[in-house]
Formats: C-alpha cells, sequence, structure tokens
C-alpha cells in the first residue's frame, strides 16, 4: 500500500456524475421532521436508561452477587432479565431506528415526511410500550425476549410488542413513499444513497417482521386470551425466529448507513464505492431473512438437510459484512490520508479520535470483528453444539448489538441531538469518555462470557442462587466470572457518564446560532443517474420479489409440514 490516496469508484475531485439536488435545507422547512425524530429517539433512549441500568445486576450474578432483592419493582431473576432484553434488544432499537431511518431520508431528499402520519406511528409505538411494559412489570409475563411457547405470558405482553412493531411498519411505509415521489420526480437518477440504504432496510424489514406477526396474531395472543386451547412450540419457535435472526439485521443496517455514509465524512474522507454499498443492501435483503434455523439447530423437528441449507446461507449473510469491512477501513483510510495520515497503518493515528461521535463509531466497528467472528463460529453446524445455549451466546450479542449497534447510535446522538435541538454537545470530553468505557466495558463482558461459555456455563441461570452442589459444577470458570462481574460495574460508569452528556445536552440553556448548528455529515455528495448496475441495484422491487422467493424455498416445506402436524400444548407459568 502507498500512501496515495486511494482511488475511489469516480475519480476524486471531479465534478459529481450530475448536479446534486438542490439543497434540501434552504428549501424544506424540516422543523416538524425534526420534533418527531427527537421524539422517537429520546424515547428509545429512556427504554435504553431503565434495561441498561439493569444489566450490571445480570453480569454481577455471573459473579456470585445477587443484588435483585433490592431493585423494588422485580420479583425475580427472570423478571429482570425479560425486562432487560425486551427495553434493550427490541423496544431502545425500534424507537431509535425508526426516528433516524426516517429522518436522514427526508433531510437527503428534502422532502417533509407526512407528518400525521408518523407521529400516529409514534402514538402507536408508545402505547405497544406502556402496553407490553405493564405485562412485564406486573410479573404476568416472565418469559424473556424470545417468549417460547410454552411459557405464557399476558396478552398484553403479545399486543404491546406487536403494536411496536406495527408501528415500525408504518415508518417504513411512509420512508418506502418518500422514495417513490422522489423517483417519479428525478426519473433519470438514482436514490441518493442513504435513503436507498434506508428503503433496503426497511423492505428487509417488511418480510422480515412476517413470521412475529403471524405468531402473535393467530397463535400467542388467542392463545393468552383463552380463545385456543394451546400453541405448537416447534411452529412458534420457528415463526419465532424466521423474525428474530432477520430483526438482528434491522438493528445493524441502520448502523451500516451510518458507517458508510456518515462517518466516513467525520473522518474528513468520503464513501470508497458507492455501488459496493448497495450490493452489500441488497444481499442483506437476500439473505436476512431465509437463515433463521441457525437458532435451532439444536430443536427435535426439523430436518437436517434444511438446516443445512440455513447454515450455508447464514455463510453467506456473512459476505455483505466482509464486504463492508472493507469499504468502511478504505474510507477512513481517504480521510486519514487527507488529514496528512501516513504509512501503512500509521494513518490510523490521523484519525480524528478526539471526536466523540466518531470514535464511540469506530470502536464499534472494531468490537464488531469480534462479535462477527463469534456469530460465524455459531452458524457453523458442529460448534454451534459447543456454544448453543451458554454464556458464550450472550457474550455474541453484546459484542453486536450491545456494541456494534448500541456504541453506534450512541455515537449518532453526539452529533443528532445538536442538530436537531440546535444546542452544545454537553461535556465533549465526557462524550468521549463514554464511549470508551462503554467500549471497555463490552470487551470485557464479552471475554468473560465467550470463556465461560466454552467451559460450559449455561446462559439464563441464576447462577447466584444456585444450590452449593451446583454452584461447584462452575468452579472451574470463576475466573471469567469475574471477570463478567467487572465489566458490569465498568459498564455502570460508562451509563452514568453517557446519559449524564444526553441530559446535560437536551436540557441545556445554550444555544447554537445557526450557522454553529451541526449539518448532518453526508459524504456521498455524488449523485448517480439510474443507468447500468446502479439501476439494477435500484429496482427494489424485484429484489423483494427475490427475497421473497428465497424466504419461501428455505422456509415453505418446513412451515407447511410444521402447520398440518400442529400438536398444541397448552400454557406454563414458571414463576
Ligand atoms: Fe448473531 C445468536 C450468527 C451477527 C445478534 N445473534 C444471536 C443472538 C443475538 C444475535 C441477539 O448462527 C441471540 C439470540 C438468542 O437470544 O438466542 N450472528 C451470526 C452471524 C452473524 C451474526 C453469522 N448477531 C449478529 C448481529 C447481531 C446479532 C449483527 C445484532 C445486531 N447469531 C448467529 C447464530 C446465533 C446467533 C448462529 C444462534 C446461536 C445459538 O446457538 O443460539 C454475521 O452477520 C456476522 C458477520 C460479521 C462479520 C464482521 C465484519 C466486521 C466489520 C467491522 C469492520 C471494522 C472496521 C474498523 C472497518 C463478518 C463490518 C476499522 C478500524 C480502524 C481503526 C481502521
Ligand atoms: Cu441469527
Amino acid at each position: 500500500m502507498s500512501d496515495a490516496i486511494p482511488p475511489s469508484s469516480i475519480p476524486l475531485g471531479q465534478p459529481p456524475v450530475v448536479a446534486p439536488p438542490v439543497d434540501p435545507a434552504t428549501t424544506v422547512d424540516l422543523a416538524p421532521a425534526k420534533r418527531v425524530t427527537f421524539a422517537f429517539l429520546s424515547t428509545g433512549l429512556i427504554a435504553l436508561l431503565v434495561g441498561a441500568l439493569l444489566g450490571p445486576l445480570q453480569a454481577l450474578n455471573y459473579g456470585g452477587i445477587d443484588l435483585y432483592g433490592y431493585v423494588p419493582f422485580l420479583r425475580s431473576y427472570y423478571q429482570g432479565l425479560t425486562l432487560h432484553g425486551v427495553l434493550n434488544a427490541l423496544v431502545f432499537t425500534t424507537f431509535f431506528i425508526s426516528g433516524l431511518l426516517l429522518y436522514l431520508p427526508a433531510r437527503e431528499l428534502g422532502m417533509s415526511p407526512a407528518m400525521r402520519w408518523v407521529w400516529s406511528a409514534f402514538a402507536v409505538m408508545v402505547a405497544g410500550l406502556v402496553i407490553a411494559g405493564a405485562g412485564i412489570l406486573s410479573n404476568t409475563s416472565t418469559v424473556l425476549y424470545t417468549f417460547y411457547p410454552p411459557l405464557q405470558g399476558h396478552w398484553s405482553f403479545y399486543l404491546g410488542l406487536a403494536l411496536v412493531v406495527v408501528a415500525s411498519l408504518m415508518i417504513a411505509v411512509e420512508v418506502l413513499r418518500m422514495r417513490a415521489v422522489w423517483r417519479a420526480r428525478n426519473p433519470g437518477l438514482a436514490t441518493p444513497i442513504v435513503t436507498y440504504m434506508s428503503a433496503v432496510t426497511f423492505a428487509m424489514w417488511i418480510l422480515a417482521s412476517l413470521g412475529i406477526v403471524v405468531s402473535v396474531v393467530f397463535f400467542l395472543l388467542p392463545w393468552s386470551l383463552g380463545w385456543r386451547d394451546g400453541v405448537d412450540p416447534l411452529l412458534a419457535r420457528t415463526l419465532f425466529w424466521y423474525t428474530g435472526h432477520p430483526i438482528v439485521y434491522f438493528w445493524l443496517l441502520p448502523a451500516y448507513v451510518s458507517w458508510y455514509a456518515l462517518v466516513p465524512k467525520q473522518a474528513g474522507g468520503e464513501l470508497a464505492s458507492d455501488p459496493l454499498a448497495r450490493l452489500a443492501f441488497i444481499m442483506f435483503l437476500l439473505f436476512s431473512t431465509p437463515v433463521g434455523f441457525h437458532h435451532q439447530f439444536t430443536d427435535p423437528g426439523i430436518p437436517v438437510a434444511w438446516k443445512m441449507v440455513h447454515s450455508m446461507l447464514t455463510m453467506f449473510v456473512g459476505i455483505p459484512s466482509l464486504l463492508t469491512a472493507f469499504t468502511v477501513a478504505a474510507s477512513l483510510e481517504i480521510g486519514a490520508r487527507r488529514r496528512g495520515g501516513k504509512g501503512v497503518i500509521g494513518w490510523i493515528g490521523a484519525l480524528p479520535w478526539k471526536n466523540a461521535s466518531f470514535t464511540a463509531q469506530v470502536l464499534a466497528m472494531i468490537s464488531f470483528i469480534f462479535g462477527g467472528a463469534g456469530g460465524i463460529v455459531n452458524a457453523s453446524f458442529n460448534l454451534n453444539m459447543l456454544v448453543h445455549n451458554t454464556a458464550w451466546i450472550p457474550g455474541h450479542f453484546h459484542l453486536t448489538i450491545g456494541t456494534a449497534v448500541t456504541l453506534t447510535f450512541m455515537g449518532i446522538t453526539f452529533w443528532l441531538f445538536p442538530h436537531l435541538l440546535a444546542k452544545p454537545l454537553y461535556r465533549p470530553r465526557m462524550a468521549l469518555w463514554s464511549a470508551w468505557t462503554w467500549f471497555v466495558g463490552m470487551m470485557v463482558f464479552g471475554l468473560g462470557m465467550h470463556w465461560q461459555g466454552i467451559l460450559g456455563v449455561p446462559r439464563r441461570a441464576h447462577i447466584s442462587n444456585l444450590p452449593a452442589a451446583y454452584a461447584e459444577a462452575y468452579m472451574n470458570a470463576s475466573v471469567p466470572m469475574a471477570i463478567t462481574s467487572l465489566s458490569g460495574a465498568i459498564l455502570l460508569v460508562a451509563i452514568f457518564l453517557y446519559f449524564t452528556v444526553i441530559f446535560g445536552t437536551v436540557f441545556s440553556r445554550a444555544r447554537l446560532a445557526p450557522s454553529e448548528v451541526p449539518e448532518v455529515p453526508f459524504a456521498g455528495t455524488r449523485q448517480l443517474r439510474r443507468e447500468g448496475v446502479i439501476a439494477m441495484l435500484d429496482n427494489l422491487r424485484v429484489w423483494f420479489l427475490f427475497a421473497a422467493f428465497l424466504v419461501l424455498v428455505a422456509y415453505g416445506p418446513s412451515l407447511y409440514s410444521m402447520m398440518a402436524n400442529q400438536q398444541p400444548v397448552p400454557g406454563f407459568r414458571l414463576w
């Protein structure tokens, strides 16, 4: 590698392929869109705050320290774990993504969303959160975030979560509508990159959410209301994982939007390859959904051949992330060399490490190298037997959703809140510290949990409350258990620092002058024509049909036989 700036797909410094659209900031009043975005993001962050504060309790549990008795609204470890998983993995993410992937396209296209519709979506999502929250807090739905039957929750739990999903689909419809309007007005032009990525993410989510919608509407809700005597656990698990796997890309892709289309600008560079980014997103649309059996390798009743098909397709869905690693690293390198960075890896030092928003997101990327490698282990049919249902799995998903995604979202708030509120970021140095402590805390957590998993420590076990005879079985894991506990303390500091910055920013009386308000750091300033490969990639309808076909092949036969041979089981309450 030389020190020269690496070539990008379109020569640097050349005029754009065609003139970029008129700067939207000058034409459309985005103030209403900013308000609804802030509503989505801040509600999501409150869910994160409550959910994350329960996290250290879980980490300390692995070190044999039981603090559940001190939390007044919790009656058991499992109630705490349900609240933690639902608030962090399901509620925080859905609110945040709905706000972010609505606002970025609106800003990029210079279009105001249909405000009545998106405020209705917000109201439905809040109603869902309140209803599901009541189910969990009343201890009537301690079924964990995977809510496997025959564990039976209260109907409010299922109804609430269904409303959250429905609301996110309302946002999906709006983003696809905005894209369609823009395309009709600009027939010769390709969808601008951020809108393109957001539209693909939502198209994927529409296909992916089908499993959970069918499961809740036709099985879980009627069952919890007493209208059905039982549900078939295998069918319900399969429908759950039909959505439960691709939902992880519904979380990841908005982070990728930022890594591809915003972070390169923050690094002082640009997106290294626009077409490659689009290709990666189309691969996610195709391969995200037909892989859910990799969560069910140990489930009986699914032919091994189908498990193998899903294992192979899972390897396919790893490819766009590998593409992402190279494109994003190249984009960062362009920025670093423009900033004077030199050397084969010396350029890394020239990146803007003092910028909290940038640093949080690059640390998130680094965590994903380890999270992704663990994912490949999980997906390997034979290795999965070793790690399934052990502490390894929460280790994996705290590096992916808990760091790669969440730390990216935290980094985004460091510029987005000042942008939305026209207020300066409160204590930027503290913001930087919060990113580093979150990263270090999660890496330590990941180390402790993966290590325990290999030693056979189960996930979802109230370790700190085990009878002595059982506890002895895990004596050989005392070192990684101590490491996991330590991470809980580090993460508690990170939560405190991050939310001090957020609350400090939101409640600050200081105001930024219009010229000081940070702009959305769009990196892709080039407008591509809708022709050739780009036109092919822009034809989302065809790709969506391909994706649906692949899903039909991968799930059709198994789902058909499960539906035909249902063995319903009545509900259990173990709490
Ligand atoms: Fe996973 C279980 C396989 C990705 C989340 N996963 C889970 C669960 C969750 C989860 C929540 O095959 C637990 C569910 C439960 O409760 O039971 N996962 C994978 C695979 C991937 C993967 C193959 N997972 C994710 C992501 C998640 C997530 C993303 C959330 C956002 N996962 C599994 C399997 C299971 C599983 C099995 C079931 C296990 C079991 O037995 O229960 C892949 O998508 C990963 C591909 C990623 C890569 C990494 C690319 C690296 C990048 C960073 C580049 C860095 C740069 C920085 C540019 C190949 C893109 C440069 C830095 C400079 C300074 C220059
Ligand atoms: Cu998965």
